[in-house]
């Protein structure tokens, strides 16, 4: 059976319930995939009441209703099938649809996962997407919610664009008009809303001196290329307006810094999508900065106000995304000042910091990604945080770059195996991991992961200290 029998199956077993109740996970693939269900199955007639959960674990599987209706878990639940056998759930009473990695289990519950057809590129809101569209092909309006999801959970990270059936998902939107794909475009966040040469500043991989970290600098090279700007100047220049002529020129000026600093330009480039019916200069134009307002509203606690926004609600939910944004935008920006003011402890291959219960544990993994490009970005860091609801664990998060990781270092292996061995679980993506720990193993866990990282190095390289 190929992964189009197993969507099928799960659309012929979902639509017999005329209650359903979507269980999903609050970060923006969990929202789209949550949206697109309960679009696809409320357009059916059947009845959709839905939950997110931040982490499905035995403290949140109380959140779950006790209840006839039948229950949908969306972006987890795969690795959490022993806990729904101790909590009682039949066979017959659940489906799976996640991406992550399946758990044995004595009881065989239904799933449809990617992973089972070695598909590691397409998230959950690709799936919901793909067994939306066979409910009904008129369900392709909703192409652009899994390009969200699977752009929000990196899917596009390494090949810098969508790969295997998460592509036909892009093609569906393209050919129903709402997406618009940009090849070779410039792998940098904020194209559709923020002034260019900010956008240049902030990227980092590949580092570009003179340019990255230093908006300055960006301004300064921009005004250097030979393209009038006419009355905005480039202090209002939004990437995605620009002609494509000028954009080429860029990035060949880009490329040739990159090179003179003998870094490959690849990295340069990635694949965009764009969603032309939204209004220009707002982040819900483009994949990448929809996935972060839904982020946003995860990661305040308002999962449902993302919801309204993937089904269309450009009013009060939009205004509310907008605000938790500027908020998330600006608690971001404190902790990075925090990292920086307080700095970090050094190990042979790690850089680390605790910042107590200062920061949320959402996003003190975003926080420190953007403080390690102001740090010494040879060494992966480690932030560290207390947990507000259980102060005998603590919350972990690492971050590195994609250079780190083209060096053989997988974080998301070294936080799955320190965390194990410290009494805790995590897990991840290369470049970016997580993983709670109980507090008292803290420092065993930092001393691990140090080793673990000298391990990878090891076959490879010298280390910079
Ligand atoms: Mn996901």
């Amino acid at each position: 059976m190929g992964l189009p029998d197993d969507i099928k199956q799960a659309a012929d077993e979902i639509l017999n319930h005329p209650e359903v109740t979507i269980i999903s996970h609050i970060d923006a693939d969990g929202i789209a995939s949550e949206s697109i269900l309960s679009m696809a199955l409320g357009r059916e007639n059947i009845r959709v009441n839905s939950v997110f959960v931040r982490q499905l674990e035995p403290l949140t599987i109380h959140q779950v209703p006790k209840d006839s209706s039948f229950k949908v878990f969306s972006d987890f639940g795969a690795g959490q099938q022993n806990l729904f056998l101790e909590s009682g759930f039949r066979e017959n009473d659940l489906y799976i649809i996640d991406h992550h990695i399946s758990q044995p289990c004595d009881v065989p519950y239904r799933q449809l996962n990617c992973l089972t057809h070695g598909v590691t590129k397409m998230s959950t809101a690709g799936l919901a997407y793909l067994l939306a569209r066979e409910i009904e092909p008129a369900n392709r309006d909703l192409a652009h919610l899994g390009v969200v999801g699977n752009v929000g959970d990196m899917m596009a990270r390494e090949h810098r664009g969508l790969t295997g059936p998460a592509r036909e998902i892009v093609a569906d939107g393209v050919s129903s008009g709402t997406i618009s794909v940009r090849e070779k475009d410039l792998n940098c966040y904020g194209t559709s809303t923020r002034p260019l040469h900010i956008c240049l500043s902030y990227n980092d991989d590949p580092f570009i001196p003179g340019i990255s970290n230093d908006a300055q600098g960006a301004l300064k090279f921009l005004k250097r290329m030979n393209i009038d700007k006419g009355q905005g100047g480039w202090e209002h220049t939004i990437w995605e307006e620009m002609p494509h002529e000028d954009r080429k020129k860029i990035m060949s000026a880009l490329v040739e810094q990159t090179i003179v600093n003998g870094e490959s330009p690849d990295r340069l480039f990635c694949e965009s999508y764009l969603f032309p019916c939204e209004p220009s200069r707002t982040p819900l134009r483009n994949a990448q900065e929809f996935a972060t307002v839904l982020n946003a509203c995860g990661r305040w606690a308002k999962p449902h106000t993302g919801g309204l926004i993937c089904r269309g609600d450009r009013g009060a939910a939009y205004r509310e995304a907008e605000k938790m944004l500027m908020n998330h935008r600006s608690v971001i920006r404190e902790l990075l000042q925090y990292i920086l003011d307080t700095g970090v402890r050094e190990r042979p291959y790690l850089q680390h910091i605790h910042v107590g219960d200062r920061y949320p544990d959402t996003i003190i993994g975003i926080g420190a990604g953007m403080a390690l490009s102001k740090l010494n970005r040879q060494k992966p860091i480690l932030i560290m945080c207390q947990l507000p609801e259980d102060p005998t664990l603590t919350k972990a998060s690492m971050r590195t770059t994609e250079r780190v990781v083209n060096r053989g270092i997988d974080l998301q292996s070294i936080m799955a195996t320190a965390a194990e061995e410290t009494g805790g679980a995590g897990g991840g993506h290369k470049i970016a991991a997580g993983a709670y720990i109980p507090r008292d193993s803290e420092e065993r866990f930092i001393i691990r992961v140090n080793e673990l990282l000298g391990e990878q190095y090891a076959p490879t390289i010298t280390v910079h200290r």
